[in-house]
């Protein structure tokens, strides 16, 4: 099977898109976990990003030990913080948060990190972290000390992804955060798309296959939902059905 990075550039070449379902260990128990996981199989989800700014109970392992198990979609963590390091997983977004100007989550913790991710066999993701606003403030954005990206300043979002890239990232990462009111706007991703040729993640608030939609086409690689599903299970197979009707579409053009 290839990397996920990988996976993510031929997916860019090709115009195909993907679809991440997040789960917080601290939020799901055994009976739901196994639920979505047989839903995430049957709708053909890329991969389960596992993650939280907290995580509060000792789940993560069992998680990602009971996804392995039934499955064999990538899992990847999304750490917030050193902590959060399973090896277990297949691969890490190593999260480096440009949006901000605190040196702890830009370097910091990945000093910390590095020695222990060397000798896991964890696939390491050097990935641009980018908090953008979306109205209230966001545990990430509590947690970092950083301010976020303001919503309507598509061009200071388009910079710092170029910075990003420049300065090697394989990733460009656009959060709104968990639960936040409002995704990045179409426009804010478009513009990001234009400025860099790296894959791009979108997250944070989106509830609607529409919406997941919106993202994708304004130009989004990878979209990420993680509330939504939880809070409306269906949402699960919808988003599903509309990426794959993206990626036909794709193959026939
Ligand atoms: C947050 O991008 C993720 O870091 C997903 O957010 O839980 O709002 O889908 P949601």
């Amino acid at each position: 099977t290839p990397s996920v990075l990988e996976k993510l550039i031929h997916n860019r070449k090709t115009n195909k898109k993907a679809f991440a379902v997040l789960i917080d260990p601290d939020k799901t128990d055994a009976v739901h976990c196994h639920t979505l996981i047989r839903s995430a199989i049957e709708n053909r989800v890329d991969f389960f990003f596992i993650g939280g700014s907290l995580i509060v109970g000792g789940g993560m392992n069992l998680l990602i030990r009971s996804i392995k198990e039934h499955s064999s979609i990538p899992v990847v963590l999304f750490p917030g913080s050193n902590l959060h390091i399973d090896p277990s997983a297949d691969a890490i977004l190593f999260l480096s948060l440009i949006s901000g100007r605190n040196p702890d989550y830009l370097i910091g913790q990945h000093v910390i990190a590095a020695p222990i991710l060397k000798k896991s066999q964890l696939e390491i993701l050097s990935t641009g972290y980018m908090l953008i606003d979306s109205g209230k403030q966001t545990t990430v954005s509590y947690i970092s000390n950083t301010t976020p990206i303001p919503y309507d300043k598509p061009d200071v979002a388009a910079c710092t992804a170029m910075a990003g890239e420049m300065l090697g990232m394989k990733l460009i990462y656009l959060d709104s955060g968990s639960g936040a009111q409002k995704t990045a706007s179409p426009q804010m991703i478009a513009t990001v798309r234009r400025s860099v040729d790296v894959p791009i993640i979108v997250g944070g608030g989106i509830t609607s296959a529409a919406q997941a939609v919106e993202s994708l086409q304004a130009g989004a690689d990878l979209i990420v939902v993680g509330n939504g599903i939880e809070r409306n299970p269906d949402l699960l197979p919808e988003i599903a059905a509309q990426v794959q009707a993206l990626n036909q579409a794709a193959i026939v053009e």
